[in-house]
């Protein structure tokens, strides 16, 4: 046994050298040191030896096991170095390349102006609520005193994704979704995207969005609705804005107005901006038609409210100085850039 013992170590440290990979001196490991190794099955074999040789034989085995180890060892730690020296050798850093250059960003002039809207608009207590971009015909046109002739309606203006289901004109929805919900008074404003089936130009755009208000409560009248904005357009547009209210037809708001403000870029005198009339317009208003309060369950004769709606595209086209809405979607970072 002994000199099988001899003829393994050395055959194991034959092969040791010889080899050239880690997992090559893996496989060695295991086939001598293992479980199921030839140095186990030798110390299984001590039960055929007498019980003088038994003690001097497993020390014998347990020397060759520590010489084994010990060889595998070092050969590890030569391949390593030599696996590394390659890898030196190979992958050069050239610290001379230029560095891949990280493109930041810029935040939209859509998000610009939409954040310093409702800061103004917070300010004054309003909270501000979202909703889904998919409506019911019902929210959308119905709870909104839109009748079903309207021409808002018409399949060549709205989106319809069957019968009772479109993508939303404009966000009121949001608004009728709260009234519902019966908690008074109401005071919030609804931003988001809204869709229209236009064809694009410089103006017009299939998706677009809007910046809808409500205010509801006792008392609310038509005061409120021009102190608030006038206001909003001092706060948007510079304290010297003055505001225009021109009578204007909304199914869903009675009176209605279309607001105008002072040109802010020649201050009324009229220039290119604002085509030489000295106002510009900005948003459509007006106080919500008893009506759409009945629908939604508030009681017209202890509540009234005012509306406002405008277009965030054209906010920020008039405040950017923008003249082309298709500018705002190609999102070129030289364009959005600038602002
Ligand atoms: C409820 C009741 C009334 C929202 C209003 C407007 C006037 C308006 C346009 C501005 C430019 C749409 O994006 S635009 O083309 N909107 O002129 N919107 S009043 O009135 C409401 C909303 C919700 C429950």
């Amino acid at each position: 046994m002994e000199n099988k013992l001899k003829e393994l170590k050395e055959e194991a440290l034959k092969q040791i050298e010889a080899s050239e990979a880690l997992d090559k001196l893996n496989e060695i490991r295991v086939a001598y040191l293992g479980k199921k190794g030839e140095l186990t099955a030798l110390l299984k074999g001590m039960k055929d030896l007498s019980s003088e040789e038994r003690p001097k034989f497993g020390q014998l085995v347990n020397d060759a096991r520590k010489v084994i180890e010990e060889k595998l060892e070092e050969s590890k730690n030569r391949l390593a170095s030599v696996i590394r020296e390659e890898q030196l050798k190979t992958e050069v850093i050239d610290v001379t390349l230029p560095a891949k250059k990280s493109n930041v960003g810029h935040r939209h002039p859509n998000m610009i102006a939409l954040e310093e809207v409702e800061r103004i608009f917070i300010g004054m207590g309003y909270e501000v609520v979202e909703g889904p971009e998919i409506e019911y015909d019902y929210y959308n046109f119905e709870a909104l005193n839109i009748p079903a002739n309207h021409p808002a309606k018409d399949e060549q203006d709205t989106f319809y994704i069957n019968d009772k289901i479109l993508l939303r004109t404009q966000t009121s929805p949001v608004q009728v979704r709260e009234m519902e919900k019966g908690k008074l008074p109401i005071r919030m404003i609804a931003p988001g995207r809204v869709f229209r089936s236009d064809e694009v130009d410089a103006t017009h755009s299939p998706s677009f969005h809007q910046i809808e208000g409500l205010v509801i409560d006792k008392n609310i009248t038509f005061a409120d609705l021009k102190g608030t904005l006038a206001e909003f357009a001092k706060e948007l547009f510079g304290p010297q804005t003055k505001v225009k209210f021109r009578p204007h037809h909304f199914p869903f708001t009675e009176p209605s107005a279309e607001v105008d403000v002072t040109c802010f870029k020649c201050g009324g005198k009229g220039c290119r901006m604002c085509k030489g009339s000295g106002w510009i317009e900005i948003l459509g208003c007006g106080m919500v038609h008893p009506h759409v309060l009945e629908m939604s369950k508030i009681d017209p004769k202890e509540y009234t409210g005012f509306a406002f709606g405008v277009g965030l595209e054209r906010i920020a086209l008039l405040k950017y100085e923008i003249d082309d809405m298709r500018l705002l979607y190609e999102n070129d970072i030289r364009f959005l850039k600038q602002f």
